[in-house]
C-alpha cells in the first residue's frame, strides 16, 4: 500500500498528514507544536517574543528538532514509513534561513546517530530567521523599490510592490547589519525549501510557488531577476538556490531518515512550496475558475490564474501555483476582527447577528454603505482608519444606527470590497469556496453569493496546507491525476451549494458604484 506525506511547516507547528490515494483515504495526521511540545524554545507562538523595530524571528532549530519529533510520532503511531512513496510540503511563506557554505556538502552525510539539530547548528550564518510577520524593513524596501525605479516595475516583474515581509527586502537587512555573516552565508534558504532540503539530504531549488514570495523572482521568465537580485544585495544570485517548478522531484530521502526513521531508500522528495499556494491545491482551487475566500482573522481571496496579471494598486500578490500557472493572494486585515467588533458592540451573539441582522435587512441595505476599515488595512493600503458610514439618514450617530443595518452594512462592505480589488485577476468565478470560521454562517455564506453573484460552496477540508502538500507528492511523484486527488480530497461539506438570491444581481451593482465612490471621496489612497 504505497503511502504519501504532506508536511506543513506553519508559524506554530509542524504537522503531516498521510494519505492512501489509492483508496482515496486519509490515514493519519500528526502534529507537534511550538508551544507545547517544544516550550523549553520560550517561542509560545512560534517566534521569539519582544523582537524591536518590527522584528519578528523564530529559531530555525525549533523546526528543525518539531520535523524530527514529527517524524518520530508518525512512526510511534504505527504508520510503516518505509510505505511512504513521496513527501512533499508547504512552508510559512517569505521566511528565510542563512547557511554556510559546507551546508552542502554537510546535510548529505548527516550522522543518523545524532540528532539533526546539533548537525545543522554549525552551518548557520544567522541564528534567527526573519519570519512572515517582521514589518521591520521600511528602509530596505524604499531602498529597492528606488533602485528599481519604482514599486510599479518591482510588482510588474515579480508580482508584488516591495513588501516589508519578502525575503529579499530582509535579505538586504542582513546584509546591511552584519555584513560579515552575510559574507560567510552560502546559501539562504526558504523555509520550505530548507525543509526540503534536510529531507533530502541536499541543498534543493526553491519552487515557484513560494519564490514569487521573495521580490526577487521574475514571473515572466521564471528564473531569479538580475536586476532586482542587484537592487537587493549584489552578488546575491551566488547565494540563491536555483528556481523550479513545484512539482519537480529533487531526489530520493536522505539516508539520515532512512536509517533513523525506517523510510523507504526510494522514497521521493518532491520540492516543497509555501502555505498559500499548497493550501490552493489542497481546497481544490488550482484550477482557474474557482476562487477560494477565506473567512478568518484576515481574510484572504486566492485563485488560479492562467496569466501573471499583477494588481494595478499593488495591493495583491501573484505566486506560482504548484500545479501550473500562477496564483494570486490578495488579504484582507480586517477580517473577523471587524465583524466581530461589530457583533460585540451591539451586543450579539453569531446566530442573533444571522436572524436579528441580516434576516431583518434587505440585500443592499437601501443603499447605507460602509467602509468596513476598523483598524490598518492592506487591501486598500490603510496605515489606520475607522469605518465610514455612507447613505444613512443625516441625523443618525453612533450607536443610533439601526443595528440590524450595520450588521449588514459591515458584510456587504466587506464583500464589496473583495470583489472590486479582485477584478484584476481577470478570473470570472463560476463557484466560490468558502471556507474560515466565518463561513460557517448561513447568512454571511449567502451574502458572498449575492454580492459576487456566484454560487458558493462552503469546504469540508481542514488542514489544507499539509494537505495540499500531500496532493502535490502523490501526483508530481507517483503520477496520481489531480482530478482524482480532488475528487477524494477536496469535496464540499454536506449541505447545498447556495446560489445567489433571484433579483439582487442589479442591487449590488448599483451598490458597488457608489461603494467605490465612497472609497475614493473617503480616504486618499496611496499611489505605489
Ligand atoms: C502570505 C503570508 C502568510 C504566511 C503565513 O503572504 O505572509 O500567509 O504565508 O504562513
Amino acid at each position: 500500500m504505497p503511502l504519501v506525506l504532506g508536511l506543513d511547516s506553519s508559524t506554530q507547528s509542524v504537522s503531516a498528514v498521510v494519505l492512501d490515494t489509492a483508496a482515496g483515504s486519509v490515514v493519519h495526521e500528526a502534529s507537534v507544536s511550538f508551544g507545547s511540545d517544544l516550550a523549553e524554545y520560550g517561542q509560545p507562538s512560534g517566534f521569539i517574543p519582544g523582537g524591536e523595530n518590527g522584528e519578528v524571528h523564530s529559531d530555525p532549530l525549533m523546526w528543525v528538532e518539531a520535523l524530527e519529533l514529527l517524524m518520530t510520532r508518525l512512526g510511534d503511531s504505527g504508520i510503516d514509513l518505509s510505505n511512504i512513496a513521496a513527501i512533499s510540503g508547504s512552508g510559512q511563506q517569505h521566511g528565510s534561513v542563512y547557511l554556510d557554505e559546507s551546508f552542502e556538502s554537510a546535510v548529505q552525510s548527516f550522522d543518523p546517530w545524532r540528532d539533526l539539530k546539533s548537525q545543522i547548528l554549525p552551518h548557520l550564518m544567522r541564528q534567527s530567521s526573519p519570519i512572515w510577520m517582521d514589518t521591520s524593513t521600511g528602509d530596505e524596501c524604499a531602498e529597492i523599490a528606488t533602485a528599481m525605479g519604482g514599486n510599479v516595475e518591482v510588482c510588474r516583474r515579480s508580482g508584488s510592490i516591495v513588501i516589508e515581509r519578502f525575503t529579499g527586502p530582509q535579505i538586504r537587512r542582513f546584509a546591511k547589519m552584519d555584513l560579515d555573516g552575510w559574507n560567510l552565508t552560502g546559501v539562504v534558504h526558504l523555509v520550505s525549501s530548507f525543509m526540503a532540503s534536510l529531507l533530502a539530504g541536499k541543498s534543493v531549488a526553491i519552487d515557484y510557488g513560494d519564490g514569487a514570495g521573495m521580490n526577487l523572482l521574475n514571473l515572466a521568465s521564471g528564473d531569479w531577476d538580475d536586476d532586482l537580485l542587484e537592487a537587493t544585495v549584489p552578488g546575491l544570485r551566488g547565494k540563491l538556490p536555483p528556481v523550479e517548478a513545484s512539482a519537480t522531484v529533487a531526489g530520493k530521502v536522505s539516508k539520515y531518515f532512512v536509517e533513523k526513521h525506517g523510510f523507504s531508500p526510494d522514497c521521493e522528495v518532491v520540492l516543497f512550496s509555501g502555505d498559500n499556494p499548497c493550501s490552493l491545491v489542497g481546497m481544490g482551487g488550482a484550477t482557474p475558475g474557482k476562487v477560494v475566500i477565506s473567512l478568518g482573522t484576515s481574510d484572504t481571496l486566492f485563485a488560479a490564474m492562467p496569466e501573471p496579471r499583477t494588481d494595478p494598486n499593488g495591493y495583491g500578490h501573484v505566486f506560482g501555483n504548484p500545479m501550473g500557472g500562477f496564483m494570486s493572494l490578495i488579504c484582507f486585515l480586517n477580517g473577523s476582527l471587524a465583524r466581530e467588533a461589530v457583533k460585540d458592540d451591539l451586543g450579539l451573539d453569531w446566530s442573533a447577528f444571522e436572524k436579528e441582522g441580516l434576516a431583518a435587512t434587505p440585500a443592499g441595505n437601501d443603499g447605507r454603505l460602509m467602509l468596513p476599515f476598523f483598524g490598518p488595512e492592506i487591501t486598500p493600503r490603510l496605515e489606520s482608519s475607522q469605518a465610514v458610514y455612507v447613505g444613512w439618514p443625516p441625523a443618525t450617530g453612533p450607536g443610533e444606527r439601526d443595528p440590524a443595518a450595520v450588521v449588514r452594512a459591515v458584510l456587504e462592505g466587506q464583500f464589496l470590497n473583495m470583489k472590486v480589488h479582485s477584478g484584476w485577476l481577470g478570473v470570472e468565478p463560476e463557484t466560490i469556496y468558502l471556507t474560515g470560521g466565518a463561513s460557517e454562517n448561513d447568512g454571511i455564506a449567502q451574502t458572498v453569493a449575492n454580492v459576487f453573484g456566484v454560487p458558493v460552496s462552503r469546504l469540508g477540508v481542514s488542514g489544507s496546507a499539509a494537505l495540499g502538500a500531500a496532493m502535490r507528492a502523490a501526483h508530481a511523484a507517483c503520477g496520481v491525476d489531480l482530478a482524482e486527488l480532488e475528487a477524494a480530497y477536496c469535496q464540499p461539506e454536506e449541505g447545498p451549494t447556495l446560489q445567489p438570491d433571484a433579483g439582487v444581481g442589479e442591487i449590488y451593482a448599483e451598490l458597488e458604484q457608489k461603494w467605490v465612490s465612497a472609497l475614493h471621496d473617503s480616504y486618499s489612497l496611496p499611489n505605489h
